[in-house]
């Protein structure tokens, strides 16, 4: 079971280089995160994207013109396809978001032809290593899904417990995020909770221990949870935490990004391949972290 993500590094660098391929490489960030990555020995990038913006950077970051193939894109969405196709097509394991907007790099991804549809509801999930707690949490949906409804919300759940098994979690504990942990009908939250923690405990969401609605306090502190005289096994052990929409899980994450000591990494669920999928403004590290992530989940 990983913990944190040295367990994660640990792991690829044992599976070896997986060939990756970058949409839209022109950014400093990205085609740094790349080349440390290659130089641990976890991946084998292949950047799509305008070559005359590509090479003045990796010479500026001192990497050989030649280090990397490179596709030429003539705009962003002709290398997002490209890169897509490359996964499509088998050539590449996982695909990584560079420099574009996320709606076009998910339009790409979910594009007809060449995306890498599954017929499953593809969701975002932030992997999130709290070094206080000494354990990672994901936190889903943050990034794909704007409102997603109730049966969504079984979609997203569904793809998180995917993942935390590929993490080696044989029972996941997974907290349902709502304002209060009584069941008031008037808060749709906690009416989709309470409802997600019923089926998880029929079984009807896989192998996981489902709670909710829960509040914050409570999902991350036994101690709350005793103080409020809530007997829960999730409280305290959370490995996932469903947020109601994309601008809370989005907030969250971004909050602990700048105030807390973590470590992160970010994917799209549920499509025939990992796509990593992080904000621009992420650092070298948080994309060292997805690619870590991404070699770690693919066979
Ligand atoms: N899973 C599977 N198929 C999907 C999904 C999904 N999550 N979302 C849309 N589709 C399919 C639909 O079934 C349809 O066939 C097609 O894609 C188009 O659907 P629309 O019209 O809803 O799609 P778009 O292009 O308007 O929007 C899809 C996005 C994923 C781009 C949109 O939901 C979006 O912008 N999400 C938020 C992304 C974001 O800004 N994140 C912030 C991170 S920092």
């Amino acid at each position: 079971m990983f913990k944190s993500f040295e367990d994660i590094y640990e792991l690829a660098q044992k599976n070896g280089k997986k060939r990756m391929s970058v949409a839209c490489a022109a950014d400093e960030t990205v085609l740094s995160a790349c080349y440390e990555a290659s130089k641990m020995g976890i991946v084998e990038a292949v950047l799509t994207g305008k070559k005359d913006e590509i090479t003045p950077l990796l010479d500026k970051l001192g990497i050989a013109s030649d280090y990397f193939e490179i596709i030429e894109g003539v705009d962003n969405r002709d290398s997002i396809l490209k890169a897509v196709k490359l996964v499509r097509d088998g050539d590449c394991k996982f695909i990584l978001k560079g420099f574009t907007q996320t709606a076009d790099f998910l339009r790409g991804v979910l594009d007809k032809e060449v995306g890498l549809r599954t017929g499953r509801l593809l969701s975002h999930t932030a992997i999130v290593e709290i070094k206080k707690f000494n354990r990672i949490i994901q936190y889903t949906d943050g990034g794909m899904n704007i409102y997603p409804d109730l049966n969504a919300k079984v979609q997203i759940v569904k793809n998180a417990i995917e993942l935390a098994h590929a993490m080696q979690i044989e029972v996941p504990n997974v907290a349902v995020l709502g304002p209060v942990e009584t069941v008031n009908p008037d808060i749709q939250e906690n009416i989709d909770g309470a409802i997600l923690s019923k089926m998880g405990q029929r079984g009807q969401l896989g192998k996981c221990n489902v709670e909710g609605p829960l509040a914050m306090d409570i999902i991350l502190s036994k101690e709350a949870a005793e103080h409020k005289k809530l007997k829960c096994d999730v409280c305290g052990n959370a490995d996932i935490i469903l947020v109601p929409n994309l601008v809370s899980g989005n907030s969250i994450v971004k909050t602990m990004v700048y105030t807390s000591d973590i470590e992160l990494g970010g994917l799209i669920l549920g499509a025939k391949a990992p796509c990593l999928l992080l904000s621009r403004a992420d650092t070298l590290k948080t994309k060292l972290n997805s690619i870590a992530l991404g070699n770690v989940v693919t066979d």
